[in-house]
């Protein structure tokens, strides 16, 4: 039978990336979001490529009562979901913590940690049950380094790191797999909501250097999946060739 991705934040950057890699390869993909015009285009998208079924599912990952709502009454051929892609995060604002916006926390710490753990609540009973199943949560090198004025988007990955760890601890001899992908920078959406739309801010973060691409991510996110069922990859750190973490980017200046 045909595997089933469900993948959070799938209308934009890596995780649209992710599901669009998973159903070239058969897989059945579950695309989460908030933008429902755009899961719709996705949805076209990957039946019009592939031939594979596809589900959209439109709801905030910080709305804790709808998220286990619509992930705990997925459609009867739905409810099996081999793996699971916790991608749906963000990062809002970049100041001093003493300058900080309250909002600014509030949206971060209720997508990135609260989110990923509501989904993986519904979500992981059913592949205990089965004793097979993938947690692939993506985290961030700001889940492995603070840097300066990155403080609570960092304390939100380093809470996925830690999740992470958790989940794979509590989960042995159940069969289910843990991993976390953690990148650098990649061109995406991101640093355009971090900077509240401010796009040219958002351009200059990707200056001089090639950052990653989405595909980069989305490749080694499918590979982590094609290991014997004895093998799992823990952690996986990614940057650009010219990034050796978070401080020291190589950029070219003209
Ligand atoms: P994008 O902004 O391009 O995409 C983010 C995705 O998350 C969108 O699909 C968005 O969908 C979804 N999302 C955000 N908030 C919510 C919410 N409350 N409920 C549901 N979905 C939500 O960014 P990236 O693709 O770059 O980011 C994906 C993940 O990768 C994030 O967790 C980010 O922290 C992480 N990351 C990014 C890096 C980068 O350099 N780009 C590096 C390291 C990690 P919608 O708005 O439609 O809800
Ligand atoms: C995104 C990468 O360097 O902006 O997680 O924190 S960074």
């Amino acid at each position: 039978m045909e595997k089933t991705a469900l993948i959070t934040g799938a209308t934009a950057g890596f995780g649209k990336a992710i599901a669009l890699r998973f159903a070239s390869e058969g897989y059945r993909v579950i695309v989460t979001g908030r933008r429902s015009d755009r899961l719709n285009d996705l949805k076209k998208e990957i039946t019009t490529r592939f031939e594979t079924a596809c589900l959209t599912l439109n709801f905030d990952v910080r709305d804790r009562q709808k998220t286990l709502d619509v992930l705990n009454h997925l459609p009867t051929e739905w409810q099996q979901v081999d793996v699971l892609v916790n991608n749906a995060g963000l990062a809002s604002g970049l100041s001093h913590v003493q300058d900080g916006d309250l909002d600014d926390w509030d949206k971060m710490i209720d997508t990135n940690v609260k989110g990923l753990l509501y989904v993986s609540k519904a979500i992981l009973p059913g592949m205990v049950k089965r004793g097979s199943g993938h947690v692939i949560n993506i985290g961030s090198t700001a889940g492995k380094e603070v840097y300066e004025n990155g403080n609570v988007y960092c304390a939100s990955k380093h809470a996925v790191d830690a999740i992470t760890k958790g989940m794979r601890i509590d989960l042995l001899g159940t069969g289910v797999k843990v991993t976390q992908i953690a990148p650098g920078a990649a061109e995406t959406e991101f640093s355009e909501v971090r900077f509240h739309g401010d796009k040219q801010r958002a351009k200059d973060v990707y200056k001089g250097y090639q950052p990653m691409t989405v595909e980069d991510i989305a490749e080694v996110t499918y590979y982590v999946t094609t290991l014997p069922p004895h093998l799992c990859i823990n952690d996986m750190v990614l940057t650009s060739v010219s990034q050796a973490n978070s401080f020291y980017i190589h950029r070219k200046h003209d």
